[in-house]
């Protein structure tokens, strides 16, 4: 297989001022583009890596190819990243994302609490996450590097590059600052709510 850099959803100056254009181009066009340009050198030496991007993360990761799971597994978390995000984010919660939430966490403030404290705690770069696991909780996360749900049996519903090309820019090194402006202004909540509705029906 192949992979491909998706057009961002919106345009370039579209989150600013939470997230600017300067940042955008960089983190999609130089750094996506790179794990997308490293990860098909890579995939032209190991063609039996599977037939979908989660095939061959998950295969990667089984057989300890680190360097295409390293690429593999920061496609596929970005091209999440881009729609987990929209203009005019935040904001109110459908209401059985809001359901699933309270009963998960209490509530709405509990979880963000745990989400902000998971990035801001990751130790160097990697991501925090909002996941259902396989026991049909929701849990929060946080992962080292490109490292991602998928490779612990969970589904990803939301979750924040903490790398520091994700912030540094519009934030130096206010991690907390990005992290909040992330969640109160930035996320797309419809999409998170679309997914975990998919995720409880693969349960
Ligand atoms: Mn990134």
């Amino acid at each position: 297989m192949t992979l491909e850099l998706p057009d961002l959803p919106y345009a370039y100056d579209a989150l600013a001022p939470y997230m600017s254009a300067e940042t955008l181009e960089y983190h999609h066009d130089k750094h996506h583009n790179a794990y997308v340009t490293n990860g098909n050198k890579i995939l032209q030496d190991l063609p039996n890596m599977g037939s979908t991007l989660e095939e061959v993360v998950i295969n990667a990761h089984k057989k300890g190819e680190q360097g295409l799971f390293n690429n593999a597994a920061q496609h596929w978390n970005h091209k999440l990243f881009w729609q987990w995000m929209k203009p005019n984010g935040g904001g109110s919660l459908p209401g059985d994302l809001e359901i699933a939430i309270n009963d998960s966490f209490g509530s709405f403030e509990s979880f963000r609490d745990k989400f902000l404290t998971a990035g801001a705690t990751q130790f160097g770069s990697g991501w925090c996450w909002l996941v259902l696991n396989a026991d049909g909780k929701l849990e929060v996360t946080k992962t080292p590097n490109g490292e991602n749900p998928l490779i612990h049996n969970q589904k990803a519903l939301l979750g924040c590059d903490v790398w520091e090309h994700s912030y540094y820019i519009d934030y130096r090194n206010a991690r907390p600052k990005y992290l909040e402006a992330f969640i109160d202004n930035l996320v797309n909540w419809e999409f998170v709510a679309e997914l975990l509705e998919k995720a409880k029906q693969e349960l």
